[in-house]
């Protein structure tokens, strides 16, 4: 096994890292020494398993599936597939919240309701219905009813196109490139990559970037703001974060997952006075709900809630002993994690039918029972407490402070109203721009390394650093995410900052929220009066693993976002699908992927990159 040094930058990830080793317990890291060395024709994407007359492995000596197929359609198809599995994903989550609103809407829940009329309103109206003098009721029908049919077949384009600079859109439209629908295109790249279908590369990686485009501004995009009109709108406040977040005299619930839907229940359950008496009772001093991955950035935004820690930290945050229950949802959780709380008094709790979890207690968590079943799950979790093994529990670190909040709403709020302050900032060059750095851990990387490491480099260079998904938790553990972090940046982004008593790297919270960026993208571009590709501005994914993430990667690009990756996806295998991620599209949507796995070249990637945008601008370099 590769030494637990090489495995973390953290502290408490070591420290449970070497704890696990002592009781026993596997980690992701063990089975990753296992599976090394992998495949090679899977890394490089030369394998399709499409069909029975194969599976075929292609190559230079071998370079034609049973089919005909050759190494660029393959590596494409394979691609394209990857793509529609991530926009799937945050786009079924979307779906979720569509359905959590048309419970409202219909009368079938009191635990969930409308909670910012005023955004319902602004939403409806840039989607283009009506609201002047409408009850909020029916505002919302109608936003539900249009968002419904964004996944469907019937619209020429997603709505939130209407958010989308028109140059944009002119060059979509040309390469037929424009989202029309969600599951459409997700179900369109499966029909595409049909053996005898789509076979030709370009042509299939247009598509698998009009699918990402439709999770972005579709699927994603409605996840977000629907989530902001039920949850609230998030505002900036101060949390903690890593391991130290769990409380030895407290019961520990941990959710996990992407979806508020079951998250904010049970934070809300968490509260109920009998449920605290009980804990009580049982010697707990109270119930202590800490987040991991994104549900937990969910939390995070807007209640800010303590959070336990990113991907690599799942595991792990078992390991303290001092978990009674981690309550997921679903995406990026192992199911390692059921066999690691069975070595422990931990509870495992899965709450959704399309994310079910052998050997979990499982519940069918439904709006209309949200509120009785989040109470019951605590409950649960409660009554584990005296099922703790004190000579187990090591919890390794104290807590550190991060600020949090940051949707665009608070933003222009801290501006005084409009954007304009920032797009100074930008044109005097005090902020040179901006990357937003999103994403992942994976094993194969020193957990978070990367991603912090990218970080401080950027903001040194006084570009504005807005993270997400597990890069939070990184950027907040390394003291990033507190205004104090000003000390670490360059001059003008430490006078910005310092100002506005922000920190130089802001939480835009969790994976779907990356369309919080996209939005921000488009509205400055739209106040410049240019394309976002003329935009200082980039976007990275150091340590990314997921399907999720190459959707993210690629709806950034053709957005016209340069885009690093801090390894490559399983492309390699077709020169044509690698030469266009990182050199041809440029000429298609004005940006492209760029690998590199070193952080100060990755960051003067971006530097030069931002030189040469303001300089097309007008701005000082
Ligand atoms: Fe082989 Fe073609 Fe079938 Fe893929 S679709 S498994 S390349 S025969
Ligand atoms: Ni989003 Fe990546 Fe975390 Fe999962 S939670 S691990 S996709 S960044
Ligand atoms: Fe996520």
């Amino acid at each position: 096994p590769r030494p637990i040094e090489e495995l973390s930058i953290w502290d408490d990830a070591k420290a449970m890292l070497k704890k696990a080793r002592a009781e026993g317990i596997q980690t992701v890291h063990d089975r990753l020494d296992r599976q090394t060395p992998h495949c090679k024709f899977c890394e490089l994407g030369t394998t399709c398993r499409n069909c029975t007359m194969g599976p075929c492995r292609v190559s230079e000596k071998n370079p034609l599936g049973v089919c005909g197929a050759d190494a660029d359609v393959i590596v494409a198809r394979n691609f394209g597939r990857f793509v529609a599995g991530g926009a799937a994903g945050h786009s079924d989550h979307g779906r979720d919240l569509i359905e959590v609103l048309e419970a409202i809407v219909e009368g079938e829940t009191s635990d969930y309701k409308i909670t910012e009329e005023n955004k319902l309103r602004a939403i409806a109206g840039e989607v283009g219905i009506k609201t002047d003098g409408r009850p909020t009721m029916d505002v919302a029908r109608d936003v539900m009813e249009c968002f419904f049919a964004d996944f469907g077949s019937r619209k020429k384009e997603v709505s939130f196109l209407s958010r989308v600079p028109k140059v944009r859109k002119d060059k979509w439209a040309g390469l037929k490139m424009i989202p029309r629908g969600v599951d459409r295109e997700i179900a369109e790249m499966m029909h595409r990559t049909h053996m005898g279908c789509d076979n030709d590369a370009p042509n299939t990686m247009i598509h698998a970037a009009r699918t990402a485009l439709a999770d972005g501004w579709g699927g994603s995009m409605i996840g977000t703001e629907l989530s902001d009109v039920i949850f609230g709108v998030p505002t900036p406040k101060m949390s903690t974060a890593n391991l130290g977040v769990i409380k030895a005299d407290k019961v520990n619930l941990l959710v996990h997952g992407h979806n508020p839907v079951v998250s904010e229940m049970i934070l809300a359950a968490a509260r109920d006075p009998e449920l605290l008496a009980r804990a009580k009772e049982l010697g707990a001093t109270g119930i202590n709900v800490a987040g991991l991955c994104c549900t937990g950035n969910e939390l995070l935004m807007r209640q800010g809630i303590p959070m336990a820690g990113n991907h690599l930290m799942t595991e792990l945050a078992i390991i303290t002993g001092a978990v009674e229950a981690i309550v997921v949802d679903y995406q990026c959780i192992m199911p390692s994690l059921v066999q690691v709380s069975g070595c422990y008094h931990t509870k495992f709790i899965d709450t959704a039918n399309k994310a079910r979890f052998s050997g979990a207690i499982h519940f069918d968590f439904q709006p209309k029972t949200a509120m009785k079943q989040a109470r019951e799950i605590v409950s649960i979790a409660v009554e584990a407490f005296a099922q703790r093994d004190a000579g187990r529990v090591d919890i390794p670190c104290e807590p550190v402070e991060i600020m949090t909040g940051f949707s665009n709403e608070a933003v222009t709020a801290a501006l005084g109203g409009s954007l304009d302050p920032l797009v100074q900032a930008i044109a005097a060059g005090d902020i040179r721009g901006a990357v937003g750095i999103v994403g992942c851990n994976n094993p194969k990387i020193k957990q978070d390394s990367l991603n912090v490491k990218l970080a401080e480099e950027l903001i040194k260079k006084d570009i504005l650093v807005l993270v997400t998904g597990c890069v939070t938790t990184a950027a907040g553990k390394a003291g990033l995410l507190v205004p104090d972090a000003i000390e670490k940046a360059g001059p003008g982004l430490k006078k910005v900052c310092g100002a506005l008593g922000i920190p130089p790297v802001l939480h835009y919270g969790s994976c779907v929220d990356n369309a919080r960026i996209l939005q921000l993208c488009a509205a400055l571009a739209n106040a410049l009066n240019v394309d976002i590709s003329d935009l200082p501005v980039g976007a990275s994914s150091p340590e990314w693993y997921s399907e999720k993430a190459a959707a993210i990667g690629l709806y950034a690009v053709a957005s016209g976002i340069y885009t690093h990756l801090g390894h490559p996806p399983n492309i390699l295998g077709s020169e044509t699908v690698t030469n266009l991620a990182v050199s041809g599209l440029e000429d298609l949507v004005g940006a492209t992927f760029f690998i590199e796995g070193d952080m100060v070249k990755a960051a003067d990637m971006f530097d030069e990159r931002i030189k040469t945008k303001r300089k097309a601008l007008g701005l000082s370099e």
